[in-house]
């Protein structure tokens, strides 16, 4: 590693040993810029990295709120306004009992790059609760909802600070905090992204990172004469990027042979059902075990990290952080998988995308690969600016321009640095450029 990269990881490390994905997160970034570095010593005089890495603002706030029984609870809330170089802070909000501070700082760091792939003006950020929205009443998602809004209003709008959906957090969740922006500060601004089309939201966005997805793998496909016809993908999740991922995919002539829960996987040869998972997940808010229920040939087992068990062309882990460790990449590599889509972020342990691009397969990483969402968020935002609205086709014509933009940059990036193939340090180093070209133009700030 780079001296530079290597000293900034050493004084992270030692300022936030509680936060291993954080740390995760930046050494993976950090590695990959080393021969950037090697090139630029002028971000040493500035202290770039070390202004990159520190968050320009760390909210965290409680949360208090009386659920329907009558009884008072208190969740963690936060909002990390990572860096807001390139336009205003812009990311998702998850709701997990898993949430702290270094997922969230996770998170935000790499939508710093993320959002600097979409070609789109806008910085990175990101937020969320240890509030579990699974098994609660709509009533209790709705207070929780509000008693959240009721901090962050201040700290987010349209030029600040852009929350939108992420785990735990989907269309229900953004009406209820919508609504109570706008019944607090009387303003229809846009101030969210993800929200529903009868009040300014936009298409293609429910389906946004899953199509973007597949529109990215299959452009990196083409580059090694392959396609998704009659390929068999697994699809880790059930949730809003897994289920369109799988939506895309089967349009382009696919077969989702497995798809997950945090309970259990589902596997069927004859290929996973898509309304029947799309009913059970999104409208009956079910577990995913059901499923076996209504198809015969379908096998239920116990137990998420199961899935990579099953064979597949393709692996599309679209769930959340580290589910696929080095042994877990030793059998799909073993069983001939030859391409890993991130749909989540930061699916692969750095052993595993170690593994994978060591043994062939290719790792379009979740930085460039997941950017379709946040992409249409801001497409969201352009026509709110405008007062509007785009149709379907429209909105998915540029998502998928942008997609196939990113891989472009992202394998050009990786072979100007003397890295064919390695779209990991691609993302990075394109990513990194823009905002450190906005953050040198502003001088010390
Ligand atoms: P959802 O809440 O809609 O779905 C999450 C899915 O992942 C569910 O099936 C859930 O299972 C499963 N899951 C969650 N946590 C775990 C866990 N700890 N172990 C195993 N399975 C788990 O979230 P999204 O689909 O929106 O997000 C999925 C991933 O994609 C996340 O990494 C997110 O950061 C990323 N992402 C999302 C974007 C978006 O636009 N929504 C954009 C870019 C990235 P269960 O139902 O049992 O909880
Ligand atoms: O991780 C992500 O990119 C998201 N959860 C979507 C963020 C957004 O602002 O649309």
């Amino acid at each position: 590693m780079n001296d530079y990269a290597a000293a900034v990881l050493a004084g992270l490390a030692d300022k936030n040993p509680h936060e291993p994905e954080f740390l995760q997160a930046a050494k993976e970034f950090l590695e990959s810029l080393s021969p950037v570095l090697d090139k630029h010593p002028e971000y040493r005089d500035a202290a770039l990295l070390e202004r990159l890495t520190e968050p320009e603002r760390a909210i965290s706030f409680s949360v208090p709120w009386v659920d329907s029984d009558g009884k008072v609870r208190v969740n963690k809330g936060y909002r990390v306004q990572f860096n807001g170089a390139i336009g205003p802070f812009k990311g998702g909000l998850r709701f997990h009992p898993s949430v702290n501070l270094s997922i969230i700082k996770f998170l935000g760091f790499e939508q710093i790059f993320k959002n600097s792939l979409t070609g789109l003006p806008i910085g990175g950020g990101k937020g969320g609760s240890d509030f579990d929205p699974k098994g609660k009443s709509d009533r209790d998602v709705m207070a929780f909802c509000q008693a959240f809004m009721r901090e962050l209003y201040r700290h987010i709008g349209q030029d600040t600070d852009v929350p939108a959906g992420d785990i735990g957090v989907g269309g229900r969740e953004i009406g209820y905090l919508f609504g109570y922006y706008k019944k607090i500060k009387n303003e229809h601004a846009c101030i969210l992204t993800g929200r529903g089309l009868s009040y300014g939201g936009s298409l293609v966005r429910t389906e946004a990172t899953g199509y973007g997805l597949v529109y990215i793998l299959e452009e990196y496909l083409k580059t090694v004469g392959e396609d998704l016809q009659g390929k068999r993908l697994t699809v880790s999740g059930s949730g809003n990027v897994a289920l369109y991922a799988h939506e895309k995919a089967a349009q382009l002539g696919a077969k989702v042979v497995a798809m997950s829960d945090s309970n259990g996987y589902i596997y069927d040869e004859k290929g996973i059902d898509l309304p029947t998972v799309k009913r059970l997940k999104e409208a009956e808010r079910k577990r995913i075990s059901e499923y076996v229920k209504f198809h015969k040939t379908a096998k239920y087992v116990e137990g998420c990290g199961g899935i990579w068990d099953v064979k597949c062309d393709y692996a599309l882990p679209c769930a959340t952080q580290n589910e696929i460790n080095l042994d877990q990449a030793k059998i799909l590599v073993k069983n001939g998988v030859r391409a890993v889509a991130e749909g989540a972020n930061m699916p692969c342990t750095p052993e595993a995308t170690e593994y994978f691009l060591k043994n062939g397969a290719g790792v379009l990483p979740a930085k460039a690969a997941n950017a379709g969402g946040v992409a249409t968020s801001a497409l969201e935002m352009a026509q709110s600016g405008q007062r509007i609205f785009w149709n379907f086709e429209e909105v998915d014509k540029k998502l998928k321009e942008i997609m196939i933009d990113i891989f472009k940059n992202i394998d050009a990036a990786a072979r100007e640095y003397g890295m064919p193939g390695n779209f990991v340090a691609g993302a990075n180093i394109a990513g990194f450029k823009k905002v450190a070209d906005a953050m040198t133009a502003f001088g010390i700030v």
